[in-house]
């Protein structure tokens, strides 16, 4: 098989095993969520079963609207771009300048929802006891480590994310980034990590329910975090 046959066929099963939450692995051992052409993921649940915590119609519009937007305009930015089509989108994020507007907007956007639909579920989990000691590390407890990522995420001025991540040493920090940015972006942002968790403080994200109280949205978002997703990220 052609490699560049394989790399397409790893995408597409890459989005397809979503639903089972087992993304491929690269060599380095990190999650790849596959190549160009990039196709919009199903998820796996329904538009209402996140309910009452991020309702069906905010799910809907989010994912079949606005991510769907995100693919296709970012391969839409890479059909004339023949030199990074082969890339891996965890590659080609970490090749995009500030200036890159379509690939830095679209790239991220579809990285950062894929990922987001995969950290949701219909009632939550719990953090592991190797996460669980890793963030009391940090933070003195599980409670405070939510205290703290609930002020970056309501902190991030207008559009953005805010993150859970990793460093090469495996050391744990929160940061938020604006817009569709993400800390696989190192030519973009100031600390640069693998992130194992998200949370989407757009306001398509929670709008049309929670209105202007995004500490709401932020505070429900715990009751649908599969901690198991997190748990197997952080390694
Ligand atoms: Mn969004």
């Amino acid at each position: 098989m052609k490699k560049r046959t394989f790399l397409k066929l790893s995408g597409i099963v890459g989005a397809g095993t979503l639903a089972g939450c087992s993304p491929l692995k690269t060599m380095a051992g990190a999650v790849s969520l596959g190549s160009f052409p990039y196709s919009l993921p199903a998820l796996s649940y329904g538009f209402t079963e996140l309910e009452p915590h991020i309702d069906a119609m905010t799910m809907e519009i989010h994912h079949d609207r606005h991510h769907a937007g995100y693919v296709k305009n970012l391969n839409a930015a890479l059909e004339p771009a023949l030199n990074l089509q082969s890339l891996s989108i965890e590659q080609l994020l970490a090749t995009i300048k500030p200036e890159d507007a379509a690939l830095r907007n679209n790239g991220g956007g579809h990285w950062n929802h894929t990922m987001f639909w995969q950290w949701l579920t219909p009632g939550s989990t719990q953090p592991g006891e190797r996460l669980r000691t890793a963030i009391a590390q940090e933070w003195g407890s599980l409670e405070e480590f939510q205290k703290a990522f609930a002020k970056a995420a309501s902190g991030q001025f207008g559009s953005g994310w805010a993150w859970l991540c990793k460093d090469e040493q495996g050391k744990l920090f929160i940061t938020s980034t604006p817009n569709q940015d993400n800390p696989l972006m190192t030519k973009i942002i100031d600390k640069p990590g693998t992130p194992i968790l998200g949370l989407d403080v757009w306001e398509h994200a929670y709008y049309l329910h929670y209105q202007n109280k995004r500490a709401d949205y932020i505070t429900a978002f715990w009751n649908v975090v599969i901690w198991d997703r997190v748990n197997a990220l952080f390694g």
